[in-house]
């Protein structure tokens, strides 16, 4: 006798083959300027094919990974539209399945880069569940390269190695600042990142130093942070003044000696806030919070 299929199959999709590690197509170096004006009508025109909230999935093809894009942000409209412009076009060829999603921090209270990160990676997972690659980007960063790939591998990846505001080098080693991407295993293993930064600073280097320790009491090395080359991690950065109620946290210093004391306590699983508002727009998810404010 045949078998009798327990579940029948659903309508004929056909199945995708997966998509190739080297997505082709990609065109390398992109010019990127940021003095033509970009209406947001314009960006969207450009990008019919991102769905509402701003996701994609490639069309030809069955992507590896889940890929959330998280932005810090707060009253930064302007570099947000420049971000879209460049960035939905760059992940579309590069054929991954992805969303992006606006952490915008509420009220004038100090900026808390880091805790707004978390509170992306929460929001995101709750938007799809199928999120397994977390790229945390600021607004103001746009590759110049499409060969630098938005997608996570086996070890957390530092993506904005060459910034040209850093003569498109590596400021320090333990530089980890700016666009950076972990699975959600990796963040999960470290607690993901700290909530306890307000204001301008030290966030990147205590993640850095998370990275780093030891993670089991077996292993010695913890992760080991990947780049891609440097020819290939070149950014443009959207010049700026400093913010208001993001002045350098003078804290940092101290704070980044006591990572390996207070990542067990600070992290993803400490973090409180309350969400105000998700509203999906056509090329990003934008989400409101109140995260409070330094004690
Ligand atoms: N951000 C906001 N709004 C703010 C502050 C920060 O959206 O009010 C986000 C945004 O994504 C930004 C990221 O946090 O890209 C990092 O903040 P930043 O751009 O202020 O940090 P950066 O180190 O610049 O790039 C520091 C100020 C440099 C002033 C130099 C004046 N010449």
């Amino acid at each position: 006798l045949p078998e009798v299929p327990s579940a029948l199959p659903g309508p004929t999709a056909p199945t995708l083959p997966p998509c190739p590690d080297s997505p082709p197509g990609l065109v390398g170096r992109l010019l990127i300027e940021f003095t033509s004006p970009m209406p947001l009508e314009r960006v969207q025109r450009e990008n019919p094919g991102v769905l509402m909230g701003g996701r994609y999935t490639p069309p030809d093809c069955t992507p590896a990974q889940t890929v959330a894009v998280i932005i810090p942000f707060r009253h930064r409209e302007h570099h947000l539209r420049y971000w879209l412009h460049y960035l939905h076009p760059i992940l579309r060829r590069q054929r991954l399945r992805y969303g992006v999603y606006v952490i915008n921090q509420h009220g004038e209270d100090t900026f808390n880069r880091a805790k707004l990160l978390n509170v992306g990676f929460l929001e995101a997972l709750k938007e799809d569940a199928a999120y397994d690659c977390f790229i945390f980007s600021d607004v103001d960063l746009v590759p110049m390269d499409d060969r630098n790939l938005y997608r996570c591998g086996d070890q957390p990846r530092h993506f904005a190695i060459a910034m040209d505001k850093f003569g498109f080098r590596l400021p320090y080693a333990g530089y980890f600042g700016g666009v950076s991407g972990l699975s959600k295993a990796q963040f999960l293993r470290i607690n993901g990142f700290p909530n306890e930064y307000w204001g301008w600073g030290g966030e990147d280097d205590d993640i850095f130093n998370r990275l780093s320790v030891p993670i089991l009491r077996i292993s010695l090395t913890g992760m080991k942070i990947s780049r891609p080359d440097i020819r290939i991690g070149r950014y443009r950065m959207i010049k700026h003044d400093r913010d208001k109620h993001n002045e350098p946290n003078p804290q940092r210093f101290t704070k980044i000696q006591n990572t390996k004391l207070t990542m067990k306590r600070d992290g993803i699983g400490s973090v409180r806030y309350q969400v105000l508002e998700v509203s999906r727009q056509p090329l990003f998810t934008n989400i409101t919070v109140d995260i409070g404010r330094p004690p």
